[in-house]
């Protein structure tokens, strides 16, 4: 899968693509990611990507012309499935997003700035706008970190047990992760339930079950 991030701060997204998960994803050539800086297709010689808003108003808005040139250069090399734009009034992320973008083999995604972007930009670039959530970032280069890594993990081959993917509390929708234990058996006089250290397979199992639906009635 191939993702092109276009940004005016494309900075910001190096770190978080460094982290272990997506960058195992990149060497294991499974993912591409391409961050593209919004100002090299800027106006002029002040590389201008951003105007007064028409009919006034506070803030600045990004201009049609250099977000177009970008994509258009991109679109003439490969086709893409999807055109992200990361506003927060757009849909709310979730896991079927992640799903549904982690099929396809090329995405685009532009980052919000400023108070907005020209809305030809959106009736006409962009095939879907996307938020994770109801609050507002001062732009949308965090939320596109969020949405590149909520889809590598999913691609064939990124996390060493797909098993875990499998039973990621999100994903099986009716039942809720089961509380989990690890090593030490005790500590501070804190105890691990005895059920899990007693070698019985099917009381385990049905303990994990309970505890599941459990945690879903107290959380709803
Ligand atoms: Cl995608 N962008 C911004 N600027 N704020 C957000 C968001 C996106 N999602 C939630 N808040």
């Amino acid at each position: 899968m191939r993702i092109d991030i276009v940004s005016v701060i494309p900075e910001i997204l190096k770190s978080p693509f460094s982290n272990s998960m997506i960058q195992r994803a990149i060497n294991k050539k499974i993912l591409e990611i391409y961050l593209h800086d919004l100002r090299k297709y800027g106006l002029g010689k002040r590389k201008k990507v951003d105007d007064y808003p028409y009919g006034g108003g506070s803030g600045m808005v990004i201009r049609i012309e250099p977000v177009y040139r970008c994509f258009h250069k991109l679109f003439s090399e490969r086709d893409y499935d999807e055109k992200i734009f990361m506003t927060p009034d757009g849909n709310i992320f979730s896991q079927k997003y992640a799903y549904e973008f982690s099929c396809k083999k090329n995405i685009i995604i532009l980052c919000g700035r400023y108070k907005g972007i020209d809305q030809r930009i959106r009736d006409h670039l962009i095939s879907k706008e996307i938020s994770i959530g109801p609050y507002v970032l001062s732009g949308g280069e965090l939320a596109a970190a969020v949405v590149v890594e909520a889809v590598t993990r999913l691609l064939p081959g990124v996390l060493n047990n797909p098993d875990s993917m499998i039973t990621d509390s999100f994903q099986i929708k009716s039942i809720n992760s089961p509380p989990l234990y690890t090593r030490p058996i005790l500590y501070k006089g804190l105890s691990v339930p005895k059920i899990l250290v007693s070698g019985h397979h099917k009381k385990i199992k049905n303990w994990f079950y309970e505890k599941s639906i459990l945690k879903k009635k107290i959380d709803s």
